[in-house]
């Protein structure tokens, strides 16, 4: 199959929620979504109870929620278990005085106790705060202090990067271990539970503008910004999970991001939930052999992921993947970067599906750009705007650009899934909203006479070369489809006579000697096959990428700051274990 940028791939047969997207999109209407909850009968409104015990009290108790994995050890937690497990944290909580609005902030690594304690203090009307498990000592301080954390749970091994005197809001530190495993003035929870009997209607009833959770997300400068959602949004996560992640009874669906992570909470816990699907938690880290065992013993049908880990997964060459049985999998998504062509044609040929693209952001709250099921993809694409999205490509005026033009990717601010506020800071939520009625997401992109949605690159990562306008994305896309390249990373550097040149930092895959031969050989590759303009004039090889500790995504502004000899700005966010500067050649 030739299969690259721009060409075609039509959907696979098959038995999805929304078939005919243009007809729904025609009619649809967020009003209509509404009917779907019990709070709409009802009145009463929390998300947990329509991801948790509305399930149960409709006869779904015995159905397998949550299925933890990490290694050879397995948990299994049944609906009903999951409510009880949070309607018992969720009692003590209270009975340590926590409140409706106050901010529990939850460290601990991706296992069941993470996920229930994120649903129990939503449970009695509290904001739960994610926080990654390989954030340091300073990524969590800056977070729990700019919004007054009042309560932490956390374990044994991560309290330790804690400082309790640091927090002056900071009530109560409860450790999931046993008393002799915590230190002074931190509260074992497993000697709470056993004291504490479970109140079984200790749920909160709130409003659907009052907020659930809080993702911190960091810019190029500053702080990073506390990104809080309504309860409202669930009617945004509910029919995305339903239409875009295609979750039906017997779907048993594994995210594999932290819940520190937007993604790993929206499409980790709330969508999946909401739909009553099966949710495989991973423990432990990313390696290619304990990912297919994963989707082998779970017999995952659904699986989203991150570009970063498909492309890691590519490197890692046929033979593993070989040896394992992944034929249960039949819907597979991507979002956090660009998703390369090559990791399209990859899905095709080894597993036999399309991997569909979706794109937002923290603030946006839920999927706005998306590849159905039941569409025609069009690799290099972002997919299409979701029924009830109405996407913008704007010039700096405000004005609409035509179409095939780039411009800045906005959205019509008119969805429930988008953020409530940014804690603590008005002036940044306001920037966000420089024109009339639309969102501006800080990307720029085209639109094609499809609609179909062409990511270019943030705003402030595109490259102009001697005039010509360059998308990083489409530089690495091609780079990657070389045998040599396993990731690429472009900036643009600053040159006296054409403003900027294109640099290109690549990781080779094993078995490859970054020779200048074939560092020239790859440049040739790109020239011939896009435009002399965006071949790279620079070629560096690394290690590795600096890429976000949660997302994997490439940090270009990291790679820019490296080549200037500046300051890299917030670098929180920077995985540490790739942040080594390796210089290979030239
Ligand atoms: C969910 C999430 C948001 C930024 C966004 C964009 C990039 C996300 C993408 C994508 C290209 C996609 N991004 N999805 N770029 N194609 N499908 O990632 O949230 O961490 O806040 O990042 O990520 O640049 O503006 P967040």
């Amino acid at each position: 199959m030739t299969l690259t940028y721009g060409n075609v791939i039509p959907p696979l047969d098959g038995n999805y929620h929304l078939k005919d997207y243009l007809k729904v999109r025609e009619g649809f209407s967020w009003e209509q979504v509404e009917k779907d909850f019990s709070w709409y009968e009802s009145g009463k409104v929390n998300i947990v109870y329509e991801c948790v015990d509305r399930h149960v009290a409709e006869g779904y108790g015995e159905k397998l929620a949550l299925h933890y994995l990490h290694g050879s050890k397995e948990v299994r937690c049944t609906y009903q278990e999951l409510k009880d497990r949070t309607d018992h944290l969720a009692t003590i909580l209270k009975k340590y005085g926590v409140q409706k609005g106050d901010r529990v902030f939850i460290f601990l690594p991706k296992n069941l106790d993470c996920y229930i304690s994120i649903l129990a203090a939503i449970k009695i009307g509290a904001i739960a705060g994610p926080l990654f498990e390989g954030f340091m000592e300073e990524s969590v301080r800056d977070r729990m202090l700019d919004c007054g954390a009042k309560v932490l749970i956390t374990d044994p091994v991560l309290g330790k990067r804690i400082t309790k005197s640091d927090f002056p809001d900071l009530q109560t530190v409860f450790v999931v271990a046993e008393a002799e495993d915590c230190t002074e003035g931190e509260v074992s929870l497993y000697e709470e539970y056993r004291k504490t009997r479970a109140d079984q209607d200790v749920i909160e009833w709130v409003d659907l503008e009052d907020g659930f959770v809080i993702h911190y997300t960091s810019g190029s400068t500053g702080k990073p910004k506390g990104v809080l959602h309504r309860h409202r949004a669930m009617i945004h996560q509910y029919i995305t999970g339903k239409w875009v992640l295609d979750i039906h009874e017997e779907d048993i669906y594994w995210c594999t991001s932290h819940p520190g992570w937007v993604t790993g909470s929206v499409y980790g816990i709330f969508a999946p939930l909401l739909n009553r699907a099966t949710v495989v938690v991973n423990g432990g880290r990313f390696r290619a052999e304990f990912w297919y065992d994963i989707i082998q013993r779970a017999k995952v049908t659904i699986w989203y992921s991150a570009p970063t880990a498909f492309r890691m997964l590519m490197a890692e060459g046929d033979e593993e993947l070989k040896s394992f049985d992944l034929s249960s999998v039949r819907h597979v998504l991507s979002v956090g970067e660009p998703l390369n062509p090559e990791a399209i044609k990859w899905g095709v040929e080894k597993l036999g599906v399309r991997i569909h693209d979706t794109w937002w952001m923290t603030e946006t709250g839920a999927h706005l750009i998306v590849n159905l099921p039941s569409q025609s993809i069009k690799p290099g694409s972002m997919g299409r705007a979701f029924p009830g999205i109405t996407v913008g490509i704007l010039d700096e005026s405000g004005r609409e650009v035509p179409v095939g033009e780039i411009g800045q990717l906005c959205v019509k601010a008119d969805y429930p899934g988008l953020m409530k506020e940014i804690w603590n800071n008005p002036e940044k939520y306001r920037s966000y909203f420089p024109y009339d009625g639309w969102y501006v997401s800080g990307d720029l992109a085209y639109v094609d006479e499809d609609g179909y949605v062409f990511f270019q690159g943030r705003n402030d990562d595109m490259i102009n070369s001697s005039g010509e306008r360059i998308g990083p994305f489409e530089v690495e896309s091609k780079l990657i489809e070389h045998p040599a390249v396993a990731e690429a990373g472009v900036i643009g550097k600053p040159d006296g006579l054409r403003g900027e040149i294109v640099k290109a930092f690549i990781v080779l895959r094993p078995g490859y000697n970054p020779t200048a031969r074939l560092l020239e050989e790859i440049r040739l590759f790109v020239r011939s096959e896009l435009a002399t303009h965006s071949a790279p004039r620079e070629i560096e090889v690394l290690e590795l990428l600096p890429k976000t500790r949660i997302s994997g995504k490439i940090m270009r502004r990291v790679l820019k700051a490296w080549e200037l000899n500046q300051d890299a700005g917030d670098t929180s966010q920077l995985d540490g274990g790739v942040c080594l500067r390796v210089a290979l050649v030239d």
